[in-house]
């Protein structure tokens, strides 16, 4: 079967068996150097503000901004300090990422992956994870967010209706706020003892992820080394119902009669300045 996106047949078969996929060096050089002098942009900008935050009164765990339409969601650490957690919508700060995030060959990737020719546009994130920020993420599957997000969530199509594509823009080690995977516990948990694996990436490598998939990540320990991620990610139209907060997400996707790919808002898109996130 010819393929239009980053994935061949026996690899989406991979997905489904083990709930991820990585695609070594699927983005050129060339490509992640652009992206990684837009998003270093957008962290710097993100971070110019922290000093507006800093007021005494703020004392909230975590604290959220939009910027251009983003939405830059702030963690406080025990020393009062502020990280930044992650960047939802991201495209509103540096549109340039929608040629990654959101190109014919990602878009064909979802459609082969998904087995759908009718998607939904709803995560276009950065998460920074700058060298001793803090940040990390506890065991979770994706579903959880999505679920809670939308208690009326469907799986209209059987097998998730939701991916994920995490473009590590730096090398990924355990080191430097690395990512893991549970093999076991995967579609559904088993009660079983976890098995973890640590995904080691370079750039330009591509990681799927189901959303029955568990996984997590540690705090960044490396001194120098930033771990930047870039995530796009895409349910079944109709799977989701409601708005999720940034700029250019919930817009619908669909296969035109010549093969392209064609964008619209969801109708359930308002102004992402007033939207509300997770
Ligand atoms: O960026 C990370 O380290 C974790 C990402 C993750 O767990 C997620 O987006 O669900």
């Amino acid at each position: 079967m010819e393929t239009r996106g980053f994935l061949t047949p026996d690899e989406i078969a991979l997905f489904y068996k083990q709930g991820y996929l990585l695609k070594p060096k699927a983005l050129s050089e060339a490509e992640m150097e652009n992206l990684n002098q837009d998003i270093t942009e957008v962290i710097d900008r993100a971070l110019e503000e922290i000093q507006n935050l800093q007021h005494p009164a703020f004392s909230d765990d975590e604290q959220i901004l939009y910027i251009d339409g983003s939405r830059v969601v702030y963690k406080r650490r025990a020393d009062r300090s502020l990280s930044i957690a992650r960047i939802n919508g991201c495209g509103g700060m540096q549109p340039n990422l929608l040629t990654t995030i959101r190109s014919e060959k990602m878009i064909h990737t979802f459609f082969e992956l998904l087995g759908t020719t009718d998607l939904e546009h709803l995560i276009s994130q950065i998460h920074p994870k700058l060298p001793g920020d803090g940040i990390s993420f506890p065991r979770h599957r994706d579903i959880q967010f999505r679920k809670s997000f939308d208690p009326n969530w469907q799986d209209i199509l059987g097998n998730g209706s939701y991916a994920v594509c995490l473009i590590p823009i730096d090398r990924m080690t355990p080191e430097n706020g690395g990512l893991w995977i549970d093999r076991n516990n995967y579609p559904e948990p088993q009660g079983l003892e976890e098995d973890l694996e640590w995904i080691h990436t370079e750039p330009g490598d591509l990681l799927f992820m189901h959303p029955y998939l568990y996984h997590g990540s540690g705090p960044n320990a490396n001194p120098a080394l930033c771990r930047k991620m870039l995530i796009t990610g895409f349910c079944a139209f109709g799977a989701n119902h409601r708005t999720y907060p940034g700029a250019h997400v919930n817009t619908r996707i669909t296969l035109t009669e010549e093969g392209n790919s064609a964008i619209t808002a969801a109708p359930w898109s308002q102004d992402s300045a007033t939207s509300i996130g997770h």
